[in-house]
């Protein structure tokens, strides 16, 4: 699909091209709406960057710096195991005090005290950090990670590709080229991952479309990407001045557009912690077709303003999917259903 194609498809009246990504949708998976039942955990808020969108990194906004030791993190997923997660979600800030061997200490200590859970586990931006601050490749740290238990990755990090509006909002972290390639040699490995798009800030149409259309490039390559979260940017506690949050009907558009452009990535996540339960389900007509899970705790999204801090019951999430007339499927991390 070329660009200008694209681009116009934010012209199309909203039901319009509702209706179009909900056709796609529905050929993927007919009236199924997915979730699954996992727990994030955030290890630690002590960032060597600052992203202007960050509500969640300790700085003056957010006084309260915190660091997890590895037993907490591990006693963390032992109880979310026992309640009935099958998902860990570990992603934290860019701590450089921590040093290199904590993860891989940590992804074992946790693969051992739960070896039946999935760990999905490091953004491409946290694997760049850990590559440039202890000068080892890409390569190495994937592999590392292999090795100590991470089973895939997460879409955290992606924000907005575009170079120029990138430099500006989050200059520090990885590049848009190296997000890419991390995620091209994870997927090399057998490996899959997920993909995020950080909108609603500063950006304009052109730069959402272009940053999907660069995923789907990559897809036709791999075929490794599993689902994309279109992160819908929480206007609290950070440094970017944004006098009004996007509308309802351009964060639809924008689920649709992005079910229509990545129509060779299978999942569409209307991740309910930014989107709100309500417009997630809404959003599951227009393209979407899962909600992301229980959660359990959320820090990134609620330092920002989201209310998402507790999570949300199993059956708050199948009450609300069944409601709305769709069929709630509970999966495990790779969209395998739940028997
Ligand atoms: O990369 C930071 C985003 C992301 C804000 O892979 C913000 O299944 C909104 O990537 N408003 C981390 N978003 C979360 C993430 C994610 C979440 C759920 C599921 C998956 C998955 C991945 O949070 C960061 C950044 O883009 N973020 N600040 C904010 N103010």
């Amino acid at each position: 699909m070329r660009f200008e194609e694209a681009l116009k498809l934010y012209e199309l009246e909203l039901f319009e091209l509702g209706e179009r990504a909900n056709k796609i949708r529905r050929e993927y998976h007919g009236n199924k709406v997915f979730y699954n039942r996992n727990r994030h955990i955030n290890p630690t808020n002590i960032c060597v960057d600052r992203c202007l969108f960050c509500g969640f990194s300790a700085h003056r906004k957010n006084p309260n710096p915190y660091t997890m030791s590895i037993d907490e993190i591990v006693q963390t997923a032992i109880g979310a195991k026992e309640r009935g997660a099958k998902e860990v979600h570990i992603v934290g800030a860019h701590n450089k005090s921590l040093g290199l061997e904590w993860y891989f200490d940590m992804f074992k200590a946790v693969k051992e005290a739960a070896p039946d859970i999935h760990l999905k586990a490091m953004t491409a931006a946290e694997v760049e950090f850990l590559a440039r601050t202890y000068k080892k490749s890409f390569d190495y740290i994937l592999d590392r990670m292999i090795e100590s238990g991470v089973d895939s990755m997460p879409g955290g990090g992606a924000e907005i590709f575009d170079e120029s509006l990138r430099r500006t909002i989050c200059g520090g972290k990885v590049k848009s080229a190296d997000w890419l390639t991390i995620h091209e040699l994870w997927h090399k490995r057998g490996r899959k991952s997920n993909a995020s798009m950080l909108f609603g800030h500063t950006e304009s149409r052109g730069h959402r479309v272009d940053h999907l259309l660069r995923l789907r490039s990559l897809q036709e390559k791999t075929n490794g990407f599993n689902a994309l979260i279109p992160l819908l940017y929480q206007t609290k506690n950070n440094f970017l001045k944004i006098d009004r949050a996007l509308d309802a009907e351009e964060i639809l558009k924008t689920v649709a557009i992005s079910r229509i452009i990545l129509d060779n990535v299978p999942h569409i996540k209307a991740y309910w912690v930014g989107l709100t339960p309500n417009l997630a389900i809404v959003a599951q007509e227009f393209g979407a077709d899962d909600m992301d899970g229980t959660i359990e705790r959320e820090s990134i999204n609620s330092a920002a303003g989201a209310q998402s801090a507790a999570g949300v019951s199993e059956k708050s999430l199948r009450d609300l999917i069944a409601n709305a007339g769709f069929v709630p499927i509970e999966r495990d991390s790779m969209y395998n259903e739940a028997l």
